[in-house]
C-alpha cells in the first residue's frame, strides 16, 4: 500500500469512526489527533513520499486533519451540552420541600375587615348589592335633583344600551334597597367597589371602595351619630383620638357634616400629613333626609336615622402613609409584600 493509499484509508476511518460518548471521543482523540496518533505518524512519512506525489499526499493529509478536528469539536460540544442538561435536571429529594410564597390579605381588605368588626360590635350587620344599579337607587331615591352634576356623563359611567343603568357611584344604593325592603330598626353597613369617571392619578381613580353605615329607628339623634363616630375613631385610630364635625352638604342628609380625626402622627402639633392643621378628614355623615326615608316607604314623622360614608383607600393611605392610590390596583408584589 502506498503512503497515498494509507492516507486515503485513514480518511475513510476517521469519517466512519462512531462516537457514542465521552469515552469514545477520548479514544478517537488518542487514535487520530494526539501527538502519537495515526495522523502524526503519516505526517512523519512525508519525507518518504515520491516528489511527484508530495502535493497530493499533503492535500489529503490536511483534509483528514481538518475532518478529524471538526469531528472532535462537534462531539465534544454535544457531550458537554448533554452533561449540562443532566446537571440541571438533577433533584436532591432529601431537601426540605419548598412551601411556596405565602399569600396575605390586601391592605384594603385588612382595613375593610377591621372597620366591619368595629361596627359589628355595636350591632351593625352587613348588606350587599350589585355594582350595576338603576338611576333610582343610585340618584333619585337619594334626593339628587334631576339636573344634579353627579348625574353627568363626565362623572358617572352609564350603561350604553340603557341610560337608566349605571355603575354605582357610592354604596348608598345598597342602603336604599335595604330601606325599601326592611322595616326599622335598621343598623347596617354596605361595603364595596364604586365607580366614578375620573382621570386616574395619585389621588384619584375611576374605581375605589366605600364603607357606609346606616342607622334607622325611632328617636335616632345627631348625638347618637356623634357618639357612634367617636367610638369608631377611638377603636380604629387609638383611644386618645378626638373628632370634630364641620358643616357640609349632601343631597341625602340634612344636616350634613364632614368628620376630622385628630392627627396622631404629630399629636396635633402639626406635620406634613395633616398639612399643619392637626386634623385629618376621614368621613362624611348626616341625618338621613326626610325625602330619602319617604322615597323608601319609611315615615319620617315616626323614624329618623343617621348615615355616614368613608373611602377605604383614603383611610388605608392615612394608616400606612401610602402616597399613590394607583399602588392598590397594580398588584406589584413589592408593594403587597409589605402588609
Ligand atoms: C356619606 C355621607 C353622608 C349615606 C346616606 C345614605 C342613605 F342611603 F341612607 F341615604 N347612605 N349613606 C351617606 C351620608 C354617605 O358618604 C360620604
Amino acid at each position: 500500500m502506498t503512503l497515498k493509499d494509507e492516507a486515503l484509508s485513514l480518511q475513510a476511518e476517521v469519517a466512519a469512526y462512531a462516537v457514542a460518548g465521552a469515552a469514545d471521543l477520548e479514544a478517537f482523540r488518542l487514535a487520530y489527533i494526539s501527538k502519537n496518533g495515526k495522523l502524526s505518524l503519516l505526517f512523519e512519512q512525508f519525507k518518504n513520499v515520491p516528489k511527484e506525489d508530495k502535493k497530493e499526499f499533503g492535500q489529503i493529509l490536511n483534509a483528514v486533519k481538518q475532518a478529524a478536528e471538526d469531528k472532535f469539536r462537534l462531539h465534544k460540544e454535544k457531550i458537554e451540552a448533554q452533561a449540562e442538561a443532566q446537571a440541571g435536571a438533577a433533584i436532591d429529594v432529601s431537601l426540605p420541600a419548598d412551601l411556596g410564597m405565602k399569600g396575605s390579605l390586601h391592605p384594603l381588605t385588612q382595613t375593610k375587615d377591621e372597620i366591619i368588626r368595629i361596627f359589628q360590635r355595636i350591632g351593625f350587620n352587613l348588606s350587599e348589592g350589585a355594582e350595576i344599579e338603576t338611576d333610582w337607587h343610585n340618584f333619585s331615591a337619594l334626593n339628587f335633583a334631576p339636573n344634579h352634576p353627579a348625574r353627568d356623563m363626565q362623572d358617572t359611567f352609564f350603561v350604553e344600551k340603557d341610560p337608566d343603568m349605571l355603575l354605582r357611584t357610592h354604596t348608598s344604593s345598597v342602603q336604599i334597597r335595604v330601606m325599601e325592603s326592611q322595616k326599622p330598626p335598621i343598623r347596617t353597613l354596605s361595603v364595596g367597589r364604586v365607580f366614578r369617571n375620573e382621570t386616574i392619578s395619585a389621588r384619584a381613580h375611576c374605581m375605589f371602595h366605600q364603607i357606609e353605615g346606616l342607622y334607622i329607628d325611632k328617636n335616632v339623634s345627631f348625638a347618637d351619630l356623634k357618639e357612634t363616630l367617636l367610638y369608631f375613631a377611638k377603636e380604629f385610630f387609638g383611644t386618645q383620638t378626638k373628632i370634630r364635625l364641620r358643616p357640609s352638604y349632601f343631597p341625602f342628609t340634612e344636616p350634613s357634616a364632614e368628620v376630622d380625626v385628630s392627627c396622631n402622627i404629630c399629636n396635633q402639633k402639626g406635620c406634613n400629613v395633616c398639612k399643619y392643621t392637626g386634623w385629618l378628614e376621614v368621613l362624611g355623615c348626616g341625618m338621613v333626609h326626610p325625602n330619602v326615608l319617604r322615597n323608601c316607604g319609611i315615615d319620617p314623622e315616626v323614624y329618623s336615622g343617621f348615615a355616614f360614608g368613608m373611602g377605604i383607600e383614603r383611610i388605608t393611605m392615612m394608616r400606612y402613609t401610602i402616597k399613590d392610590l394607583r399602588l392598590y390596583f397594580e398588584n406589584d408584589m413589592r408593594f403587597l409584600k409589605q402588609f
